[in-house]
């Protein structure tokens, strides 16, 4: 499809460039940024450097998002009206040229990692003038997402769909807990810690059985080697579309997650509260980050829950030693639903760099 038959839609043009550093989170935030974008009358490429992982977690598409590979930015016709440099993935120098070229400069936004660190604050929105290279005199903004009013909020979209649907849904695949099963889903990295999370997770089935989704991924492949507790039951799951994927979130008991697409949508889906493995670093900067988001999410917490909540993600993460315990779901649920609407309260992130880019673009013009 040709610019000019995009230019039929209301909205402005935006081009959003991604890089899949490694995983899917990269590929997970931007197909989701564009979709939101594309569902508000936008009009969408994503140049992506490798669109393999959109075969599964998209295969319908969506209206609006036009899928490009990262090359053929090079020959672009003319930049959007919008350019999103996802998680500081640096744009062709030849594509910079043609923004600078423009008798009105694209508004050039550099899309930041999720952090609920205290620097996210200052730092969203800031102007980083171009002085040098093919850019110069462009402007480029940092947007950063976050849980603060202060920043630009999470990506809602799509809303949460209903308990009842995905209940339908999973029985359709023969996926459903079995009558007084408690569902867990599983979606992490392979770690050392799997053991002790099972062993915790059979100490609860001592009271109520318990099912495991394990989506696809290396914690299934090393829970295949490892022998179940007894009262676990093993679900494991073929490659899922995001759109499906959400009814394992909406359903969940309690959900184990990673990266920053499924960690977001599972604090905003489903009333099984989160277990975040985060990201690891090699320099170890994922420690502070899993704190502040912790000291963030458990503020006004009861003490005794905000510890145990605290001590199950550091076992988990490997910074502090097992064995894991799993703090009382009940009240841990509790916490999690407060925390979570809280979250839909505020404004979405697609909605936010809607207006972020049109302010900056009537500031331009102005
Ligand atoms: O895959 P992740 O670990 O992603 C990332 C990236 O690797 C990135 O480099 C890093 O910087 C970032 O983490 C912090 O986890 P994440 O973000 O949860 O992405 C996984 C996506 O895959 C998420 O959007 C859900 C989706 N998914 C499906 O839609 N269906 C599936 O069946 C599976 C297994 C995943």
């Amino acid at each position: 499809m040709q610019w000019h038959m995009l230019d039929l839609q209301p909205g402005q043009r935006w081009d959003v460039f991604c890089r899949v550093v490694d995983n899917f989170g990269d590929v997970g935030v931007c197909w989701r940024l564009c979709s939101a974008l594309a569902a508000r009358g936008q009009a969408v490429r994503l140049w992506i450097d490798d669109a393999s992982a959109l075969a599964w977690m998209a295969p319908l598409g969506a209206p609006g998002v036009q899928v490009q590979p990262w090359a053929g930015a090079l020959q672009a016709d003319h930049p959007g009206d919008v350019v999103v440099e996802a998680f500081g993935c640096h744009l062709p120098d030849a594509y910079i040229a043609r923004m600078a070229a423009q008798p009105v400069a694209p508004v050039w936004i550099n899309l930041e990692y999720l952090s609920a660190e205290a620097y996210v604050d200052r730092c969203h929105g800031l102007r980083s003038p171009q002085f040098n290279g093919p850019g110069a005199g462009l402007d480029k903004w940092f947007f950063y997402p976050g849980f603060t009013p202060a920043t630009g909020g999470l990506l809602q979209h799509p809303p949460a769909p209903k308990a009842a649907d995905a209940s339908a849904w999973l029985a359709q695949r023969g996926w459903a807990p079995a009558a007084g099963e408690r569902a867990v889903l599983l979606f992490g990295y392979a770690s050392p810690a799997l053991e002790w999370l099972l062993a915790a997770l059979a100490g609860l089935s001592m009271r109520q059985p318990t099912l495991l989704w394990v989506p696809q991924g290396p914690l299934q492949a090393q829970l295949a080697g490892l022998p179940l507790p007894h009262g676990l039951r093993l679900q494991p799951l073929p490659w899922l579309a995001l759109a499906d994927f959400d009814w394992l979130l909406a359903a969940a008991d309690l959900k184990l997650v990673r990266g920053e697409d499924s960690f977001v949508r599972a604090q905003l889906l489903g009333a099984g509260p989160v277990l975040w493995q985060i990201y690891p670093q090699d320099d170890g900067a994922h420690a502070p980050k899993l704190d502040a988001w912790l000291d963030h999410s458990l503020a006004g917490s009861p003490p005794g829950l905000a510890a145990a909540v605290r001590q199950a993600h550091h076992v988990a993460n490997g910074l502090a030693p097992g064995p894991l315990q799993l703090p009382d779901l009940a009240a841990w649920r509790a916490q999690h639903l407060a925390w979570q609407t809280g979250l839909h309260a505020r404004a979405d992130l697609a909605i936010q760099l809607l207006a972020f880019a049109s302010s900056r673009r009537a500031r331009k013009s102005g």
